[in-house]
């Protein structure tokens, strides 16, 4: 092997999103039928705040790499004028208190610290220039997440701000058929991180197709055409890209992104039967590509409707575990706890363990405050795959230690509150409170100044 073909030593790296001090539920997010169940009721953002870093915690103790993604500043005022609000902030906020309550929780809303949304990325290992690209997600399917991509733009140019090697593209075009949710509906395969993987792309919908089986009743939120561009822009190998469209009756039953429904991680695909369409021809093709470029057989782990029913597994969010590599090159499923109060899912994740395959351990985080809006483990974090040389050029303030730890828990508890009612949110102190929460953080994680309120 030349030096050249070498595969790099590479991690995975979790960036994970933390709740903002304004999560709330707004019961925003259509065909999510968690954040639909919950809209209105009242929610905890430091309890979610807390539970964010308590994951955290936990991958990092288990010797793995583990950073911050700071929360976006809201209300989003720069939306709420182009949409003709004028006048004080605070006028403008008892307005929307007394007449939009909905536009207030959208523009309120902290749906950024579900990570896996912000960006679709691919490591050096996989794009044909050899640096890491990233693309920020359109997020245009839904007003609140719409209005996170230009802080994603500006956070991802801070956080890996070396342009020899990473290349940061603009998000896709602002239109239906470029809709794009980021890394949720991407998922890489591969024998170590260092080396090349096949990179797998799941979409909802072809839009410049006639009569496609779109889903009859929930929006299909990432097209073809968008991961197409996206797997072009990253200068991906044809041969070592994977596209499948998503089974139609899974968005039906609130499968709103493909890692609902499945998660993969090196070469290791777990997944339940009826995820995708042709479901045979993709698994036949994921696993012939894998074998032709990685030299390694692909591990199928599939969950038949028999065994845990769609609606199930929309229920427990089994498939929205985090797969993850242990030091000792195992795999580990960090999954929900609701996943360990369901005995039809605990038997089928013991039946796993007890099977020939490399997933030899489970363990249970509490998210519940996420997962009332529909964002389970896999949700709240970004993969980035890092070599050494790259992460030593990423911000380093952001990593996970047991130091940054206790500080972010004891920010948390100085300048989130316990809970908070959509009425709240006309409240003109919350916006005080969080602007300086927020300042405060920037200080903590050494991010300079990234918010707008901060800027001269
Ligand atoms: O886009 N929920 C998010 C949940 C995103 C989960 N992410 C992944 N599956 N990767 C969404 O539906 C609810 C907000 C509200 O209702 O207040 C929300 O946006």
């Amino acid at each position: 092997m030349t030096d050249f073909q070498r595969p790099d030593t590479a991690y995975e790296v979790n960036f994970d999103g933390i709740a903002g001090p304004t999560h709330n539920y707004g019961g925003l997010a259509y065909g999510n039928t968690a954040s639909m169940k919950s809209g209105a009721s009242v929610s905890n953002p430091q309890e979610a705040l807390l539970q964010c870093l308590k994951k955290m915690d936990l991958l990092a103790s288990l010797g793995l790499k583990q950073a911050v993604f700071p929360p976006q500043n809201r209300p989003d005022f720069h939306m709420l004028h182009r949409l003709g609000y004028s006048g004080s902030e605070r006028k403008i906020l008892e307005d929307l208190a007394e007449n939009d309550l909905r536009l207030l929780a959208g523009c309120y809303s902290s749906s950024n610290m579900w990570a896996a949304n912000a960006a679709t990325v691919s490591p050096r290992a996989d794009t044909s220039d050899g640096r890491t690209h990233f693309t920020p997600a359109n997020l245009i399917n839904l007003f609140h997440r719409s209005l996170e991509p230009p802080f994603t733009i500006r956070i991802l140019r801070r956080i890996f701000n070396d342009e020899s090697k990473f290349t940061h593209h603009m998000p896709l075009p602002e239109s239906l058929n470029y809709s794009d949710e980021g890394a949720a509906n991407h998922t890489r395969f591969c024998p170590s991180y260092g080396s090349t993987g096949i990179e797998f792309f799941v979409y909802g919908s072809k839009n410049f197709e006639e009569g496609d089986g779109r889903p009859l009743t929930f929006p299909a939120r990432q097209t073809f055409e968008a991961s197409d561009a996206v797997a072009r822009l990253h200068k991906l190998d044809p041969d070592k890209t994977v596209f499948a469209r998503q089974n139609p009756e899974v968005i039906d039953a609130g499968v709103f992104h493909n890692d609902v429904i499945s998660v993969g991680n090196r070469n290791v695909l777990f997944f339940h039967s009826q995820a995708f369409c042709d479901s045979d021809s993709v698994l036949s093709e994921l696993k012939r590509k894998f074998a032709q470029h990685c030299q390694d057989d692909l591990i199928l782990i599939e969950v038949s409707p028999e065994h845990l029913s769609l609606a199930e597994a929309v229920e427990s969010y089994l498939f929205n575990s985090q797969l993850v590599s242990m030091p000792d090159g195992t795999a580990c499923l960090i999954a929900p706890a609701e996943c360990q109060e369901n005995m039809r899912v605990k038997e089928v994740l013991d039946f796993i363990i007890s099977q020939d395959n490399p997933v030899e351990s489970v363990l249970f985080v509490d998210v519940r405050e996420s997962m009332k809006n529909g964002g389970g483990p896999a949700c709240l974090r970004l993969r980035v795959v890092l070599t050494d040389e790259e992460l030593y050029q990423t911000h380093q303030g952001i990593f996970l230690s047991k130091q940054l730890y206790k500080e972010l828990v004891e920010w948390g508890k100085r300048h989130y509150r316990d809970r908070l009612r959509l009425e709240d949110l006309g409240d003109p102190q919350l916006l005080y409170e969080s602007r300086y929460a927020l300042d405060s953080l920037t200080q903590v994680l050494g991010l300079g100044s990234i918010y707008d309120f901060q800027q001269p």
